[in-house]
């Protein structure tokens, strides 16, 4: 990708094991999932966004949405790869094929370094947060969802389909 030809000095590391996820991506660095930096794409508009968010939080689409100034949708695989240049699992933070605008999540910078996807879903590379920002031209923001305010998906209700969860 991108990294491998820009002059950043970041080393990319590459895990037969895998790191399409953040969770399998913590496990084979060996870091807190915190740590690890999700490049979420999204359509604010017409327009595609990424979203870089702690792997420990989940992304309030209404605080995507504040920042934003248009409402937000979740990015098909396909809109993904044409806006990024990279396949779901594997979007980079930079280095996009198109000028996205990037919001990162003000978590991030509680951490001495990250690891976010270098362009595929085995590889990945560490980075200062502030780093981060930087090359990332993003706009810090608070994007988590409060916690207890979207289940994960398996503990959302299924019946009735409209149900509120009662804890
Ligand atoms: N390599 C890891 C850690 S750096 C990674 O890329 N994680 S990620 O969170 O940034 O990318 C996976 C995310 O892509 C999922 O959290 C999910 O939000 C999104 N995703 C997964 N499948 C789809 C899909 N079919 N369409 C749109 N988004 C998807």
């Amino acid at each position: 990708m991108w990294l491998a030809s820009a002059n950043t000095g970041l080393v990319v590391k590459e895990f037969p094991e895998g790191t399409r996820t953040a969770v399998d991506a913590a496990r084979a660095v060996g870091c807190e999932v915190g740590q690890i930096v999700k490049s979420l794409v999204f359509v604010a508009a017409g327009m595609p966004v990424v979203a870089l968010v702690s792997g420990a939080n989940r992304l309030d689409e209404s605080r995507l949405a504040g920042v934003a100034g248009e409402p937000v949708l979740k990015a098909d695989a396909e809109t993904a790869r044409g806006a990024t240049g990279y396949s779901i699992g594997g979007v980079p933070p930079f280095g996009h094929a198109t000028e996205v605008p990037v919001f990162m999540d003000r978590d991030l910078l509680g951490y001495e370094v990250v690891w976010a996807a270098a362009g595929r879903p085995d590889s990945v590379f560490e980075i200062a947060p502030d780093r981060l920002r930087e090359l990332s031209g993003a706009t810090v923001a608070d994007l988590k969802a409060d916690p207890g305010t979207i289940p994960p998906p398996g503990l959302r209700p299924t019946s009735p389909a409209s149900g509120e969860v009662k804890t």
